[in-house]
C-alpha cells in the first residue's frame, strides 16, 4: 500500500509550492559511470535542457535523439530560511522510465515507472537559506521486468538500442513538472471521496470522506460551491457529509465544489489541503454505462501524450487545444493510452465534463517488436510463461496502487484500464490478471469500473481474460490490418461475425471499442479511395460505426488516435503513426468533420 502523499501541490497559509520548471542541466551517461564519478554531487560539463520536456527531439544527430541508457539532470535551487520545522520534499510529476533522487549528493528518493508522480523528502537534507543542488540520476531502458515492456540491446560499438514491444516513441526525460514543497510537520496525506445522490427522495447528495494525516489532531471538512459559498461540512476522518440540492457533475457539463480538509487544533488550521471535486457517480447497469444513474455512450478517441518538439513534455498549450478540438468534434471521453497522463490532463477533463478511461502503462506484453501488426492480426503467444513474470506483475500492481492513488478524486476519471493489449489467451496470463484485478478491485473508494483494451487475439473464443472486465474494451482494425484494401468488402463481414460471436456469450455488460481506425496521409486523396488517403479512412469509419450502430451492447466508441504521433521508425510507419483525425499539428482531417457531424446527433 502506498504510504506517500500524492497529493498535488498547492499554495495557501499552511503550504507553499514553488515550480523548479525552466532550465536544467543534462548529461548522458553511457557507460553508467556518473555515480562513481560523483556527479551526484556535481554534474561536470553539462549541455542545457528544458524541463518539463523530453529531451529527444531537440537533438540534431541520432545518437542523442535515439538515446537508450542513463542520464542525469541537475539544478540548483533556493530553500527559503523560514522553513525550518517543516517538512521540505520536492516533487515529480514523472522521470521517464526510473529516477534516483540527490540533494546536496544525498539519495533522497528513487522511483520505477515513468509515468506516475513521486516525491523525495528532503528535510534531512536541505541546506536552508541557502542554495542546493538538486541532481536526478534517470534510465529510460526498457525490459520485460518493467512497463512498458521492451528490450535493451547493446551494439557492438558498446552503443545502447532500446526499443519498445510498442508503438509510440519511446520518449524520455523529466515530462512533467517539478516542485519544491513546505509542508507542516503534521498534514493530510491523502483523501478520499465517494457519493450517493437522489438522496430523500430529492436532489440532496451524501459525500462519504476519509481523511489520512500523520498526527493526532481533529479533522475537519468542508465543500463550497462554485460562489465559494459553503454548503457541507463535517468532522473527523472518516464521515458523511449531506449536501442539499446537489448540482452534479455532468458529461460535458461539469459543476465542480472545492473540497478542503483541515487539521485543527482549538482555533488554529496546523494544515489545510483543498482540490476542486464533481459529485457524481459511475456504474454499469447490464449493458449500460451510466453517469449519475444515466446511459452515457462514449464518444472521443485513444491519444497520446505527444507532440512536435515537445515529445511527451506536459504543456498547457499543447492540452488546451487538444480539448478545443475534441470538444468541436462533439466527443466526451478519452483514453489515456498507454500510460497515466500528466495530472493536469485530468484537472482539464474535470473541468470540460469529459470522461477519461484512465491506463496504466502495461502495454507491450507481446513479445514482439511489431506487435501492433500481430495484434491487429490476432497472433497468438504465451507471455506470462516467463521467469521474470513476478517482477513484472509486482511493479504492474505497483503501478496501479499509483495511479489509484493519484487519481481517485477526479470526477472525470470513470474507469481503470489495467492492459493495453496483452497476452490474454493462455493460463498463465488468466493467472496473472487475475491478481492484478484482485489487487485494484481493493483500492478504489468509488468502485470505478475495471477493463482493459483486449486485441484481436482476446476474442470470445481463444481469450480468457474478458470475464475479469466490469465492461469489455476491444481495439479492432477490421479493413486495416485485416480485410485491408481490395479486401475491404470483407472487412464489414468480419467484423459483424466476431460481433456476433460476443452477442452469443449474452456477458450482458457494455462494450467499447477502444481503437479502430485506418493510417491517413493528410496529404493524400484519392477517387476511387486507396489505403492511406483521406477518403479512405472515412469509408473505414464510416463502415465501422454501421456496425457499431447495429449492436444495442456496444457503448462506446473511441477512435485510434487523436491525432497522428511519433513512433519508432519502421517501414510501416511513415515518420510515425497517421491514424490520427487530427495531424501530430492539431489540423483536421477530412475524418474530423465526419465525426463532428456523426457525434452531433449520437
Ligand atoms: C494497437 C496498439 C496501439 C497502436 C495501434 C496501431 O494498441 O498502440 O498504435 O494498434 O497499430 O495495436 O495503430
Amino acid at each position: 500500500m502506498l504510504t506517500e502523499s500524492v497529493l498535488y501541490p498547492i499554495n495557501n497559509e499552511t503550504r507553499q509550492s514553488l515550480l523548479l520548471d525552466g532550465l536544467w542541466n543534462f548529461r548522458f551517461d553511457p557507460k553508467d559511470e556518473g555515480v562513481i564519478q560523483g556527479w551526484n554531487n556535481r554534474l561536470p560539463a553539462p549541455i542545457s535542457m528544458p524541463v518539463p520536456s523530453s529531451f529527444a527531439d531537440f537533438f540534431t544527430t541520432k545518437e542523442e535523439r535515439d538515446y537508450g541508457g542513463t542520464f542525469w539532470y541537475e539544478r540548483e535551487l533556493f530553500v527559503p530560511r523560514e522553513w525550518e520545522g517543516s517538512r521540505i520534499k520536492v516533487r515529480f510529476g514523472s522521470v521517464t522510465h526510473r529516477a534516483v533522487v540527490y540533494l546536496n549528493g544525498v539519495e533522497v528518493a528513487s522511483h520505477e515507472g515513468g509515468f506516475l508522480p513521486f516525491t523525495a523528502d528532503v528535510t534531512e537534507a536541505a541546506r536552508l537559506g541557502e542554495k542546493n543542488i538538486l541532481t536526478v540520476r534517470a534510465n529510460n531502458e526498457l525490459s520485460e521486468a518493467a512497463i512498458p515492456c521492451g528490450m535493451t540491446v547493446t551494439r557492438p560499438d558498446g552503443r545502447k538500442v532500446v526499443k519498445g514491444y510498442f508503438d509510440f516513441f519511446n520518449y524520455s526525460g523529466i515530462h512533467r513538472s517539478v516542485w519544491l514543497m513546505r509542508e507542516q510537520e503534521e498534514s493530510v496525506q491523502d483523501y478520499s471521496l465517494s457519493y450517493e445522490i437522489g438522496l430523500n427522495g430529492g436532489t440532496d447528495a451524501a459525500v462519504h470522506f476519509q481523511v489520512r494525516t500523520n498526527g493526532p489532531h481533529p479533522v475537519r471538512v468542508t465543500l463550497h460551491d462554485e460562489e465559494g459559498k459553503e454548503v457541507a461540512r463535517g468532522e473527523g476522518t472518516d464521515g458523511v457529509m449531506t449536501v442539499p440540492n446537489a448540482r452534479l457533475w455532468q458529461v460535458r457539463n461539469a459543476y465542480l465544489y472545492t473540497f478542503t480538509a483541515e487539521i485543527t487544533d482549538g482555533g488554529r488550521v496546523i494544515d489545510s489541503y483543498s482540490e476542486q471535486v464533481g459529485i457524481r457517480t459511475v456504474s454499469i447497469e447490464g449493458e449500460k454505462i451510466c453517469v449519475n444513474g444515466k446511459p452515457v455512450y462514449l464518444k472521443g478517441f485513444g491519444k497520446h501524450e505527444d507532440f512536435e518538439v515537445l515529445g511527451k513534455g506536459f504543456h498547457w498549450g499543447v492540452a488546451k487545444r487538444d480539448f478545443e478540438c475534441m470538444k468541436w468534434t462533439n466527443a466526451n471521453c478519452f483514453r489515456t493510452s498507454h500510460y497515466p497522463y500528466a495530472e493536469e490532463w485530468y484537472q482539464f477533463a474535470d473541468r470540460e465534463g469529459f470522461l477519461i478511461i484512465d491506463e496504466v502503462p502495461a502495454v507491450g506484453m507481446l513479445p514482439s517488436l511489431m506487435n501492433f501488426v500481430d495484434a491487429g492480426q490476432g497472433k497468438t503467444y504465451s507471455f506470462f510463461d516467463r521467469p521474470d513474470m513476478p517482477k513484472l506483475k509486482q511493479v504492474h500492481i505497483a503501478q496501479v496502487e499509483e495511479m489509484i492513488a493519484r487519481d481517485k478524486n477526479h470526477p472525470s476519471v470513470f474507469a481503470w484500464s489495467l492492459f493495453n493489449e496483452p497476452e490474454t489467451t493462455s493460463e498463465f496470463s488468466k493467472e496473472y490478471f487475475t491478481d492484478v484485478f484482485d489487487a485494484a478491485r481493493k483500492l478504489d473508494p468509488q468502485n470505478r469500473p475495471l477493463t482493459g483494451a483486449l486485441e484481436k487475439g482476446g476474442s470470445p473464443d481463444g481469450g480468457r481474460c474478458h470475464s475479469l472486465c466490469d465492461f469489455i474494451c476491444l481495439n479492432r482494425y477490421y479493413g486495416w490490418y485485416i480485410n485491408g484494401g481490395v479486401d475491404f468488402d470483407d472487412a464489414e463481414k468480419e467484423l459483424r461475425a466476431e460481433m456476433d460471436r460476443w452477442a452469443a456469450l449474452k456477458l450482458g455488460v457494455p462494450f467499447v471499442f477502444t481503437e479502430f481506425g485506418a493510417d491517413t496521409l493528410a496529404s493524400e486523396h484519392k477517387l476511387p479511395s486507396v489505403m492511406w488517403t483521406q477518403e479512405y479512412q472515412n469509408e473505414y469509419l464510416e463502415m465501422t460505426f454501421r456496425v457499431f450502430d447495429s449492436y444495442d451492447f456496444i457503448q462506446g466508441e473511441l477512435v485510434w488516435n487523436f491525432a497522428d504521433f511519433q513512433t519508432a521508425e519502421g517501414i510501416l510507419r511513415v515518420n510515425g503513426n497517421k491514424k490520427g483525425v487530427f495531424t501530430r499539428t492539431r489540423q483536421p482531417k477530412d475524418a474530423a468533420f465526419l465525426l463532428r457531424k456523426r457525434w452531433a446527433e449520437k
